[in-house]
This record gives structure tokens, C-alpha cells and sequence, in this order.
């Protein structure tokens, strides 16, 4: 677990880091400890809640035997439970969004503790029958409130996590029912083991009443003030419209309704299955059930848990894959053990059922991060969940030309609140944090939370995009062997950082230069960042000859289109005029002249750098910075038809350029990062030449790397 998630605290503070608004956390002056110290008494809850549940299984028998009720009956003592469980649920849900939750939770655990020792003490069916009522009244008000103030306690990137570890109370509740609660009925009456089962909790209750109730959405990131306004705003019936016809939730609501139609006859029927079928004792069924259905639930938890946590970094859908795949297991393992009557082979049936009910703690962090992000976006436009910005090197010239506009909103739309996480050295961290300061006085609505520190692993922490700026710029009369030499192990510890604690949909922009073997570098230390997700900047380039090509045609530079940079952003970088199009007609058509191609415009726009740092004495910057939010932007949103756009990106071998290098091609992108490398163009001799030609540069600079890249090289 990242120090800083796991804690609940979110996004910690360090010596120099800066918070323009309340960092991700519990909010209500919280601590790491608190976080931690409200789990725990949730975790004992839960414990008791699994108890209770199997106990009425694991008593079953005696218990019709001495009520002299048939199997129909003994069954509905559960479907009761169960009926006015999911009757209550709703209810629970709207109360919880608008009172103390901790003290509705305390009531639930109270009502469910008494009516448990009231199952003990019951003389008739009647009886029997409204004491289970109670106790799924009880039950579902601890665990509809209790999943939402520990998703509001620990951060998305953790929760997997947190609730696979809260759902191992489940394996003990149950170990203990099936041992510990059969021996008191064997040893005395199943009405004393009601009885013991129900005391605890009643004390428990005492305890609840005594926690905090965390800022609802804490978590999520969004400043505490938006938040406690959201709170008092609560959802609209338009957010639960939206709710209903979203298919990821619905998919996911009768997903968990059919596990629970499984889930709910087996805990009922298992111990007296084993005894009726199987010929075993009560006693040797205890003791199997007791032994294998926690090693299961454990082991379906944690491989679960820990499957989801770490596939959804690559592909977000493993949340519903990895479930998916459990449960379809599931019924091969069933008949496994059907078929062999021995009962210790029961086990495999138990597995495969134990690690499909596991899985549903996952599908509870998808609903409730979606669900989250959701409302959010619904309520007010600064309550979405904001886009998390790492930009390095951001006290830098290109830095300053950047944030404001960032925070602006331009990039990502007027709706989307942003959070800035900036790096930078140690020395530089004053100037930058007079540059937060400007920041802030800017006001601007949809910056929700900034910092800055000169540690990686804080400032790319669940970050959604990182834009690698630091570096040193090339000076004047610096060979580019001298920079590649002297940027290049900056990007081995900032890939590392970026593969350990940004987000798990992270998409990452080098601009720092030589940018392309910069991002190569920084990839080679990321392995679980997929390869689509590595962007180098040559949009400075494509700018620069849109500019020149419509300085040539004298129009605005909004009639050129399709203009690719093939290569390196370097000297052989190869601005396709070809391909370009100027009004919709060929470049080449409307500027007759063939030699201004060759001997003007592409050594301009490929020297362009140069000429800037002689003529101002310091490399571009602002223009820089209005092609890296470019780049950001072109890939945020959907291309528009009948033009693309260019970056570095991984090759995967199109247009005969080696794959793994970092090599500008024209792109479209569906938005949302959704991109593609534009196919079917035309390529003559000239451009195979200078296309094989930045290929081979590149090559040579990966070369001179060698001993810098990681292990994704
Ligand atoms: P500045 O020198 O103004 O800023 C660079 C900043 O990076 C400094 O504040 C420095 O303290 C910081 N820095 C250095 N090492 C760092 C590290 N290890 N971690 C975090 N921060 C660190 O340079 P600036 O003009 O902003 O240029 C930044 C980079 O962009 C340079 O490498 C430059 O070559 C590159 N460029 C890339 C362009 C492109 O099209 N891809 C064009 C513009 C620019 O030349």
C-alpha cells in the first residue's frame, strides 16, 4: 500500500508541499489512526454479523428438531432475513445520506445484537420468525453504512484492498459460527448459543456510537468545503435516473442479486447438507466447514482483492473481469464435488464458492467509485472528481507559461476540476511556491487542490497525467549527446516513481529534451504503465509548420490540417508536407514552389529551436507550453474529421519504423486517450529517407542510453 493512500489521509504534506484546499482524506480533522481505528471496529462488527449469520445453519437441526419445523419453515427463517434486508436497504441508504451515520450504524448493530439473543430466546416459529426479521433490519443498516464510511476512509487506489481485508471477517464470523457456536449447542442448547453470539455486539453498538463521521466523497479527493456543501445539497432524483441507466451498475446490481440468490440457499443448507447427504456427523461437519470455508473466503479474498487491485492498472474492466471469471469457475468446482460423495473433496465446491462470494467486495469498490464520481459530476460542476496533474520541473520557464493555463481549464473543460501535483528540486521549491501563491490568487474555480514537493512519489501519487518537464534546457552551443547525457537519469527514478504511485489509467507527456529518448528511458522503469500511455512532445514542431506553411499560403493557420512530424523532435525530424492539407486541398497544390519545401520550410521548422534560443537567449517556452496542454488536449478529446495530430508514441512497427522506439506519427484519438496511429499514407522515396533517417538517430540515442533503461526496455 502508498504510505499516503493507505493512510486515509490521501495526499500527505510534506515540508514543501502546499495545499490550496483540503487534501483527500477524512476530513473532519481525521487522522491516519482514526482511519485505521474506525476499521477495526467495523472489522469486529462485521466479524459478528458473519457469526450470527451462520449460526442459524450451523444450529439448524436441533433447532427443527426441537421447533418441529419442516425444511420449508427452516428455510424462510433465512428468506425472511434476507427479505427484509433488501426492503430495508434503500431506506438505510437515504437516511445515511442525510444523518450522523455512526450513530444510525450504532442503532442497526443494537437492533440486530438484541433480536439476536431474541432468536434465542424464542418459543415458536412466530417468534423465531420476527427476531430474524429484525436482525436483517439490523444487519443491512450496519452494511450499507458501514461500506460507505470506509470507501469515504481510504482512498480509490487502496480500496480494493481495505475491503478484501474488511470481508476476512467474514471467514473468521463463519469459523467461529460453525465451531465454536455448534459446540455450545451441542454442549448446552442452540438457545444458548443465540444468546452468547448476541452479547458482544450489544457493546459494539456502545462503540459505534462513539466514532467519526468522515466528510462524505472524502476520499475522492475534492475540497472539504465543496464536499460539506455537496452534503447539504444531497443527490438529485436526476443522479438516480442516471444511476439506473448506467449498464456498468446495472450489470453489477443483478450480478451480486443472482451470487446472493446462490449465496443465501448454500450457508443455509451446507452443514445440514453435509449431514443428510454426506452421512456425516454434526460434530465431523462442524469441524470440515469450520476448517475449509475460511481457508476459502481467505484465499478468494486476498487473490481477489490483490488480482483486482492490480489488473485494473492496466485495464480498468479486471474489477468485473476477475468476479466474472471467479463465478464462472464456480459451478465446474460444484460439480467436481457433487459427483465424488467423499466429503472432504465438498472442499473444491466450497472453494469455488467461497472465492466468488469474495469477489464481491470488488464489484462494491467499482459501484462505489462510479457511483461517487457520478454524483459528483451531477451535483455542482466543482464536485467532479478532479483530473490529477504531475507536472515536473513546473518552477521552470515552461512551468510558469503552463499552470495558469491548466488551472484554467482549458485542457480538460470547463467542468473538470484539476489538481496540480508539482515536482521540483529542492532549491527551486521557494520560487515555486511563490508561483502556488499566484496561483491562489488567480482563484480559479476549478483548481481543487494543488502542492509541491521534491519527491516523485508525491507528486505523481494517483496522478491521472504526468507532463515530464524538468530537465535542463539546451543551451546555447550544447551539443545534443551533452543533453542526453545530462537530462537522461533524471527520467530512471521519475519512471520508477510514476510505475509506483501514479494512478492506474496514468497517461505520461515528455517534453523535457531529447524528449523521445526521455520518455523511452521513463517507460523502460514503468512496466505496469501500458505502452499506449507514453506520449513525447513533437506538437511544438507540427505547430511551428502550421505556421510556416500558412505563412507561405497567406491564410489562417486554421486551414492547414493533417500535419504530420515523423521521428525525433530533433534536427532529422521530417515535417510531412506531403500529407498536409491547406484548405482541404493538398499543400503542395496551393504553394507552387517545390524548392521552399526542401530548402526553407523544413529546416525552419526543424532548426526553429535554435533560432529562438539565439534570438531570445533562452528556449521557447510559452510556446512550448501552449503545444504540451496541445498535446494533452488533442488526446483528451475526440479528433476532429478530416484532421489528425502528432506525438511520440511507442512503434509498434507501422510504416517500417522499429518497434519500442518513441517516434512521432500522425494520430486521431476518440477521446479519452483512446488513440491510433493514422494508416494508409502516402510515403515516396524522400520521405522513406528521412523517415529511416530519425529512425536511426533515435536509435543511436537509445544506444547511448543503454545503461540507463529498465527493465520494459
Ligand atoms: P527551465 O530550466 O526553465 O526549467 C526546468 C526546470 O526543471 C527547472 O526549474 C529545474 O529546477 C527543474 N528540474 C531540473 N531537474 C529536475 C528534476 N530532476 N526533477 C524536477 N525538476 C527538475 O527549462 P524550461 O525552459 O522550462 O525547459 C524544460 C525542458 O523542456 C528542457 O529539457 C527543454 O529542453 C525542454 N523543451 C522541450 C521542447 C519540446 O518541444 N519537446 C521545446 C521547449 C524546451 O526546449
Amino acid at each position: 500500500m502508498q504510505g499516503s493512500d493507505a493512510s486515509g489521509a490521501g495526499l500527505g504534506s510534506s515540508p514543501g508541499s502546499r495545499s490550496a484546499g483540503a487534501s483527500a482524506g477524512p476530513g473532519r480533522g481525521m487522522t491516519a489512526r482514526w482511519a485505521w481505528g474506525v476499521f477495526a471496529v467495523l472489522f469486529l462488527v462485521h466479524l459478528l454479523d458473519s457469526l450470527d449469520r451462520w449460526l442459524l445453519p450451523a444450529v439448524l437441526r436441533p433447532m427443527s428438531e426441537e421447533l418441529e419445523l419442516t425444511d420449508t419453515q427452516a428455510g424462510w427463517l433465512a428468506t425472511v432475513l434476507l427479505i427484509s434486508y433488501a426492503l430495508w436497504g434503500p431506506f438505510v441508504g437515504y437516511l445515511a445520506d442525510r444523518l450522523w451515520r455512526p450513530r444510525l450504524m450504532a442503532v442497526g448493530i443494537a437492533v440486530w445484537s438484541l433480536a439476536t439473543v431474541g432468536t434465542g430466546l424464542a418459543r415458536s416459529y412466530g417468534e423465531m420468525q420476527m427476531a430474524r426479521a429484525l436482525v436483517g433490519i439490523g444487519g443491512s443498516t450496519f452494511g450499507v453504512i458501514a461500506l460507505t464510511i470506509l470507501m469515504d476512509l481510504f482512498a480509490r487506489g487502496v480500496r480494493a484492498r481495505v475491503l478484501s481485508a474488511f470481508y476476512l471477517a467474514m471467514p473468521i464470523g463463519a469459523a467461529l459460527a460453525l465451531s465454536l457456536g455448534s459446540a455450545i449447542a451441542r454442549a448446552a442448547t442452540w438457545h444458548t448459543a443465540f444468546l452468547v453470539a448476541g452479547a458482544p455486539g450489544l457493546l459494539l453498538a456502545l462503540v459505534a456510537l462513539a466514532l467519526p463521521d468522515p466528510v462524505r466523497g472524502t476520499s475522492e479527493g475534492v475540497d472539504e468545503q465543496r464536499l460539506r456543501l455537496h452534503e447539504r445539497v444531497g443527490p438529485s432524483q436526476e443522479d438516480y435516473v442516471d444511476l439506473m441507466v448506467n449498464s456498468s451498475y446495472t450489470y453489477s446490481v443483478f450480478g451480486l442479486a443472482f451470487s446472493m440468490f446462490a449465496i443465501g440457499g448454500l450457508v443455509v443448507w451446507l452443514p445440514t447438507f453435509l449431514v443428510v447427504v454426506h452421512d456425516m456427523t454434526a460434530a465431523r461437519a462442524s469441524f470440515w466447514l469450520a476448517a475449509i470455508v475460511p481457508a476459502a473466503m481467505v484465499l478468494g479474498m486476498a487473490i481477489g482483492g490483490w488480482l483486482a487491485d492490480r489488473y485494473s492498472r492496466v485495464n480498468p474492466r479486471a474489477l468485473f473481469l476477475v468476479p466474472a471469471v471467479a463465478m464462472l469457475g464456480s459451478p465446474r468446482c460444484r460439480r467436481a464435488a457433487w459427483a465424488r460423495r467423499a466429503s472432504p473433496l465438498t472442499a473444491a465446491r466450497v472453494v469455488a464458492f467461497a472465492f466468488g462470494r469474495s469477489t464481491i467486495s470488488i464489484h462494491l469498490v467499482m459501484f462505489r467509485s462510479w457511483i461517487k464520481a457520478r454524483l459528483f459530476r451531477k451535483g455542482e460542476s466543482t464536485m467532479t472528481t478532479p483530473i490529477r496533474v504531475a507536472v515536473t520541473g513546473a518552477g521552470g520557464q515552461i512551468g510558469y507559461a503552463l499552470l495558469f493555463r491548466l488551472a484554467s481549464g482549458v485542457v480538460f473543460g470547463p467542468d473538470q476540476p484539476v489538481a496540480l501535483q508539482l515536482l521540483e528540486i529542492t532549491p527551486a521549491l521557494p520560487a515555486l511556491n511563490g508561483t502556488l501563491m499566484e496561483l491562489e490568487d488567480c482563484a480559479f474555480p476549478l483548481l481543487s487542490e494543488m502542492k509541491a514537493t521534491d519527491k516523485a512519489e508525491e507528486a505523481f501519487a494517483r496522478a491521472d497525467w504526468v507532463i515530464l518537464v524538468g530537465g535542463l534546457p539546451r543551451k546555447d552551443g550544447m551539443s545534443r549527446a551533452d543533453l542526453i547525457r545530462a537530462n537522461g537519469p533524471i527520467f530512471t527514478g521519475q519512471g520508477k516513481a510514476i510505475n509506483d504511485a501514479a494512478g492506474p489509467g496514468v497517461r505520461v507527456l515528455t517534453v523535457a529534451n531529447p524528449c523521445n529518448t526521455n520518455c523511452l528511458i521513463a517507460r523502460s522503469h514503468a512496466p505496469r504503465v501500458p505502452s499506449d500511455r507514453w506520449f513525447a512532445m513533437t506538437r511544438l514542431d507540427q505547430n511551428r509548420a502550421a505556421s510556416q506553411l500558412a505563412r507561405k499560403a497567406g491564410v489562417p493557420v486554421a486551414s492547414v490540417k493533417k500535419v504530420t512530424i515523423w521521428g525525433n523532435h530533433s534536427d532529422t525530424q521530417y515535417p510531412d508536407y506531403k500529407n498536409a492539407e491547406i484548405a482541404g486541398v493538398p499543400a503542395g497544390s496551393v504553394i507552387s514552389d517545390a524548392t521552399w519545401f526542401t530548402e526553407t520550410f523544413i529546416p525552419t521548422v526543424a532548426k526553429r529551436g535554435g533560432a529562438v534560443i539565439k534570438a531570445r537567449g533562452a528556449s521557447s517556452a510559452a510556446s512550448a507550453a501552449n503545444a504540451a496542454l496541445g498535446s494533452v488536449h488533442a488526446l483528451h478529446v475526440s479528433t476532429p474529421s478530416g484532421d489528425w495530430f502528432s506525438a511520440g508514441v511507442v512503434s509498434d512497427g507501422s510504416y517500417g519504423i522499429p518497434a519500442g522506439l518513441i517516434y512521432s506519427y500522425p494520430l486521431v484519438s476518440k477521446g479519452g486517450c483512446n488513440w491510433s496511429i493514422v494508416q494508409g499514407m502516402h510515403i515516396d522515396d524522400e520521405a522513406r529517407k528521412r523517415l529511416d533517417a530519425s529512425a536511426a538517430e533515435l536509435i543511436s540515442e537509445r544506444d547511448a542510453v543503454k545503461d540507463l533503461l529498465g527493465p520494459a526496455a
